[in-house]
């Protein structure tokens, strides 16, 4: 079936498109809707046309597989124009989501109808560019500046309610979109029709906005640079006319089209929707995933029982004791009392997460869970006896996951029955917010074990990367090369504080060391510790000095800085320099994009060897991993492609 197909209802002409997953702009389209123009405008019996599509969805955009490559004929903008000047008027009928050159399509339309729950919106800014297609000059004209702004530089979609009352849909409906669609195209005709988008007026809300809005969003966009340049698209909408706004635009989309930034995020774009389905997982069953047990109910056991409820899973909450399982549910409930707070739950949805989660010190109360998570303390010998409760309580089918975060999985699970259900299962904190999940199988967990850990990711919305068994996995152990790069970097005289800042300047929220300080020195501390009491060699750290003359970070009013009480703005510390002048030598000055070279370099570097030793399936992984984990800055793409792409 060709991707656009045209069938008459009377005096209506409906014009389907095909173009699956997502119907995308490829050429193919673009062609089908620039043929479909002519053949209707050249038909006497059709008056009116509408434009649906088949599948999932709207048109979804211009095809991003296309964005590496020299642009095509016939160009989107053209198209766009051509469905405007169109004899007959055009309908957009909008299911799913309407977005980016998709939306384009349906501001080129004399009117826009969609359906309850359809989405519309211009998310070019996520991909590092843009709208390449208008959707900067005729949002303003059918919505105003205001909303065109926050819609453009934002790049988030909005429901088809909110875009009605915005005005940029025409109608909301509900039941038939097609019948609907062919009903208000005729009963359009029966009245004047509205002025095309190109052509309507759009009133300047003057200096003052341009201004303010300036400020709002550079301090939003944090290092991004479309969205700085998708304000400046909207201001000329506004403040041009539209033939001189419409090549502005263009130009600004396809200098950003090819720029760093936006070869980053698409990057991140198609690595993000390949990691739930890895092709290496095959067909392999699926298990039961209706009901799950946590175990602890500490930061991380608390965390992921949220989660579990956020997508609907019943919850049995097992701790070590009432005492410990009434803290437990207290800090569940904290975390859905804060989501009320910031307005991410009503106080009914927050009871609701609740209702659904049952307390218990008994092991029994899991007899019948499709999954357990173990979040217990980070002692062998606390998860190997946990995990031994489990086999004799839990079905033999039942997914055991430990969250260990440095434990080998293989000696948690040495000795358990039905080995095969185990897996590992990696959590960051916190548990609810954090995306990313490393999924970490041993060598007898079953496949169906592993496809159902990423089907248990899918469930939650997390991006979930699967991890050899190494110490500290994936993140942990590139965090802990990055650290001590850092630290390499101190110790030849750089400034702690040079650090951080280079560290911020490439895009990270924070730098290495004020991230200690926030976490505490002493989780890392013990971790080493722990190993050379296990007899590991492991070489005395900064850290350690520092952790040894009691500065474990904020908690204990200083780490790797100084800070006055009650405020968390690090101070350069005195008593730091004097802890560590015995181990600093004066070596080369660094500035702040070399520092940021190296430590980003030491970051590739450690991925390399973990690509190398099979920890890792694949440099996107990597980049997943510090991306959705780490805090690594999206549009630099992740440390494999930023350094791929330096060469
Ligand atoms: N181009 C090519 N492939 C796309 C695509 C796109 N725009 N969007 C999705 N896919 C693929 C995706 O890789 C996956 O492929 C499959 O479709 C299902 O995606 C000129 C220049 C539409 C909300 O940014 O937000 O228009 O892995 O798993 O969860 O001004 O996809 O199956 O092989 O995400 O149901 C602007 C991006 C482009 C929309 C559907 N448009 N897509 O979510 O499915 S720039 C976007 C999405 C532009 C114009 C500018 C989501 C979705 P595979 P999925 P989903
Ligand atoms: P925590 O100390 O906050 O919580 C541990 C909980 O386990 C406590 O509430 C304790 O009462 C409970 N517990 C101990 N023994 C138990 C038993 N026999 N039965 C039931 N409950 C028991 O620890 P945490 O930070 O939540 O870490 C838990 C696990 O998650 C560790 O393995 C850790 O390595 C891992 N992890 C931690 C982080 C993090 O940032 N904190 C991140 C990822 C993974």
């Amino acid at each position: 079936m060709s991707v656009v197909s045209i069938e008459r209802e009377g005096e209506v002409a409906v014009v389907t498109v095909d173009n699956p997953p997502v119907n995308a702009l490829g050429q193919a389209l673009r062609q089908g809707l620039w043929d479909a123009v002519a053949t209707l405008d050249a038909d006497p019996d059709v008056r009116a046309v509408v434009l649906i599509c088949a599948g999932r969805t709207f048109i979804a955009g211009a095809d991003v597989r296309e964005f590496g490559k020299p642009p095509v004929e016939p160009h989107l903008p053209d198209v766009v124009n051509r469905i405007e000047g169109a004899v007959k008027p055009w309908v957009a009928a909008i299911h799913g989501s309407a977005l980016g050159g998709g939306f384009e399509v349906a501001l080129g339309c004399r009117f826009r109808v969609a359906l309850d729950g359809a989405s519309v919106g211009l998310p070019e800014v996520g991909l590092g560019i843009v709208p390449g297609a208008s959707g900067t000059v005729r949002t303003p004209r059918v919505a105003g500046a205001a909303a065109a702004v926050d819609l453009v530089t934002t790049g988030k979609p909005v429901k088809a309610a909110k875009a009605q009352a915005m005005g940029l849909v025409d109608a909301v409906m509900t039941g038939d979109l097609r019948a609907g669609a062919v009903a208000f195209a005729r009963a359009a005709l029966g009245a004047p029709l509205p002025l095309p988008a190109s052509e309507r007026p759009v009133a300047d809300p003057g200096a003052d906005f341009w201004a303010e809005q300036q400020t709002a969003v550079a301090k939003r966009a944090k290092g991004e640079a479309a969205p700085l340049r998708a304000l400046a698209c909207v201001q000329k909408a506004v403040q041009a006319p539209f033939a001189e706004a419409l090549a502005f635009e263009r130009a600004t989309f396809l200098d950003l089209r090819g720029s760093d930034q936006a070869a980053a995020l698409r990057h991140v774009f198609f690595a993000e929707r390949a990691a739930p389905r890895p092709a290496h997982l095959g067909d392999a069953k699926l298990l039961a995933l209706r009901t799950a047990g946590v175990i602890g109910g500490g930061t991380m056991g608390a965390g992921i029982a949220a989660a579990l409820r956020d997508a609907g899973l019943p919850v049995v909450l097992i701790e070590r004791d009432a005492e410990a399982l009434a803290r437990g549910l207290a800090n569940l409930q904290a975390i859905f009392d804060g989501g009320v707070k910031r307005g991410k739950l009503t106080p009914e949805q927050a009871a609701a997460r609740m209702a659904g989660v049952s307390g218990s010190t008994d092991y029994a109360a899991l007899a019948d869970t499709d999954l357990v998570i173990e979040a217990v303390f980070e002692e062998i010998g606390v998860k190997r006896a946990v995990f031994a409760e489990l086999a004799r309580h839990c079905r033999a089918d039942a997914v055991l996951a430990t969250n260990t975060s440095y434990l080998d999985p293989r000696a948690i699970a040495e000795g358990l029955a039905n080995p095969g259900r185990f897996i590992g299962l990696h959590f960051f904190s916190p548990a609810n917010v954090m995306k990313l999940l490393e999924i970490v199988p041993t060598p007898e967990t079953a496949p169906e074990t592993l496809a159902t850990g990423f089907a248990l990711a899918r469930a939650l919305g997390k991006i979930p990367v699967q991890a050899g068994i190494c110490e500290g996995f994936i993140g942990n152990r590139i965090l802990k090369r990055y650290r001590a790069a850092a630290e390499a970097l101190v110790r030849q005289g750089v400034a702690i504080a040079e650090v951080d800042a280079a560290m911020r300047g490439f895009g990270f929220a924070m730098g290495p060391f004020e991230a200690q300080d926030l976490g505490g020195l002493d989780i890392a501390f013990l971790q080493r510790e722990g190993a050379r009491a296990a007899g590991q060699e492991v070489p005395e750290t900064l850290g350690d000095l520092l952790v040894r003359a009691g500065r474990k970070g904020q908690k204990t009013g200083g780490g790797w800085y100084d800070y006055a009480p009650g405020d968390r703005k690090p101070q350069a510390s005195a008593r730091v320099a004097e802890v560590l002048a015995a181990v600093i030598t004066a070596g080369p000055a660094l500035d702040r994009a070399a520092i940021a070279e190296r430590l980003v370099g030491e970051m590739a570097a450690e991925g390399e060897a973990i690509l190398a030793e099979g920890i890792a399936l694949s440099p996107s992984d990597i980049d997943l991993v510090e991306i959705h984990g780490y805090g690594f800055p999206r549009w630099r793409g992740g440390p494999m492609h930023y350094t791929a792409r330096k060469g």
